[in-house]
């Protein structure tokens, strides 16, 4: 068997509405880490109008990306208050200039790379229902909340993202297709990416699980 090396720094990449969410909540599941998603975040300061909140929720709403200079330092703000060794990046690096920066500060040593049809992803998206304070995620007809339109653990409303209009869908393909695919260039560079195809999640989930094992013990 592979020797467990000392943690587990990855990030997971892949367009908006791939299933980082949804594999990410699978692995803290699985394997007990940390997930940070910069997405959730962001919701988080928009929906408490911090002044984090008022900077950023312009660029979300349009489907464009918030500066580099705001979320490397709200992320590495996030790392740095881990007490788990092991811990998963969910929406952060999109840039390179955010990747660059973040293997100089808090190196990753794994990248889950999603790769989901975009047809796929337009029409799951459309579908999707999200518990805002706790970023649990739903979809009509392939995770069904237990009682329809209420999160399962807190009974609370669901509700639908702004940016998941198709109009702004399209926008975040095009941003994830100039800006983070050059992403996945550098992470292959280093010699630490590994792809993972399919349409759906169950069949992705069993390839991803098979690798994160091989860094963390279930
Ligand atoms: P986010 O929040 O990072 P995106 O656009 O990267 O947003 P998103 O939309 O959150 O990614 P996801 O997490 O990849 O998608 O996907 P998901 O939520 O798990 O799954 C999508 C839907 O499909 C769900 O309803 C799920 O239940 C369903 N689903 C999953 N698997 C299946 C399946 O097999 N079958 C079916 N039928 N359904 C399935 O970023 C948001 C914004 O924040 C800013 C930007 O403005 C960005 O647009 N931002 C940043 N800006 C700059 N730099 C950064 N680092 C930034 N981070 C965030
Ligand atoms: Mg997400």
């Amino acid at each position: 068997s592979l020797a467990k090396v000392a943690a587990f720094k990855a990030v997971i990449l892949g367009a908006p509405g791939s299933g980082k969410g949804t594999i990410s909540a699978r692995i803290v599941k699985v394997f007990g880490v940390t997930h940070i998603s910069s997405g959730d975040k962001l919701r988080e300061h928009v929906a408490n109008s911090t002044d984090i909140g008022k900077q950023v929720k312009k660029f979300m709403d349009e489907g464009a990306l918030v500066p580099d200079e705001t979320m490397i330092s709200l992320v590495s703000h996030e790392i740095e208050s881990i007490s788990n060794a092991n811990y998963l990046l969910d929406g952060f690096p999109r840039t390179l200039t955010q990747a660059e920066k973040l293997q100089k500060v808090q190196p990753v040593n794994l990248v889950l790379n999603l790769i989901v049809p975009h047809s796929v992803i337009i029409d799951r998206i459309k579908s999707r229902w999200v518990h805002l304070p706790s970023g649990r995620v739903y979809n009509v007809g392939f995770n069904d909340p237990k009682v329809p339109g209420k999160d399962d653990i807190t009974g609370e409303p669901l509700s639908q993202r702004i940016d998941d209009r198709p109009d702004v869908v399209a926008k975040r393909l095009e941003y994830y297709v100039s800006k983070t695919e050059p992403v996945i260039g550098y992470y292959k560079r280093l010699g630490i990416l590994k792809d993972f195809q399919g349409d759906t999640t169950d069949e992705i989930w069993p390839k991803i699980s098979e690798n994160v094992a091989q860094y963390i013990k279930k």
